[in-house]
């Protein structure tokens, strides 16, 4: 990845609880109660400003998080599956299969780094964008820019949709096997140079599941930007 360069001006702030909910802009550095991240499904959270901008990783389940758009992370044949695709139809319910349903026929499948857009059903969204990660080999087939589309590809239909809000889960990273870090590394980067140029998308969300996910993702954002 070539060095992060250009950024203006950024920070790095822990939230509290409130903030996490966008109601209070106090930061500090401290974990979120578990007995409020419970209820929240949030168990830490983090933010950095890219400009007018806010990238915010949270610890949590992308289908308790509000937001304009919800991407998922999809397959090629648009036909659901298991990790967060499953998670996102049983929680939006089956208005967004019937979409995808008629997406199908009209473009065969989606291939890795493309994205759709269907409505979000019962999820807090208005939309879902349906992102397709490559499935990791090596990583030297293409993975690491067919990964970067699909965020990039995501943001674009986000912003034709008036979107100024999106959730992220970190892409290609279960079933695909994408390894951790290196995934962290591109989706973190992409999604900050995207930020930098269309400040009209006031806040970019990546929930990731686990405490694992989360450190890691935390720690890349910080030698990204440190
Ligand atoms: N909220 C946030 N992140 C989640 C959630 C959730 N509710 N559930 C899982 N994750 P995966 P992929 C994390 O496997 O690797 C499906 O079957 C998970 O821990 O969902 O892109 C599709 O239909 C991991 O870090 O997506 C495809 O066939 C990350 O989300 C295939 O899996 C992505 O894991 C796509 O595989």
């Amino acid at each position: 990845m070539p060095p992060l360069t250009a950024l203006g001006t950024y920070r790095i702030e822990y939230l509290t609880l409130a903030d996490a909910r966008g109601s209070d802009a106090r930061f500090h550095e401290q974990q979120i109660p578990r007995a409020h991240s419970a209820r929240m499904s949030v168990e830490m959270a983090a933010e950095f400003t890219v400009g007018g901008s806010k990238l915010v990783l949270l610890e949590g389940d992308i289908t308790k998080t509000p937001a304009d758009a919800i991407v998922n992370a999809a397959n090629s044949s648009l036909a659901g599956g298991g990790g967060v695709d499953g998670a996102i139809h049983r929680a939006g319910g089956p208005s967004i299969m019937r979409e995808l349903d008629e997406i199908r026929p009209k473009i065969g499948r989606c291939p890795a780094g493309d994205a759709v857009v269907t409505g979000a059903g019962k999820l807090p969204a208005k939309y879902v964008i349906h992102a397709v990660g490559p499935v990791y080999r090596d990583g030297k087939h293409g993975e690491p820019e067919q990964l970067a589309s699909c965020y990039r590809t995501a943001l674009r239909l986000a912003r034709e949709k008036g979107a100024t809000t999106l959730t992220f889960p970190a892409i290609s990273t279960g079933v695909y096997g994408y390894p951790m870090a290196d995934a962290a590394c591109i989706s973190l980067q992409t999604v900050i140079d995207y930020l930098q140029t269309h400040p009209e998308i006031e806040l970019a969300r990546f929930v990731l599941f686990g405490k694992r996910a989360y450190d890691t993702f935390e720690q890349v954002l910080r030698e990204l930007v440190g």
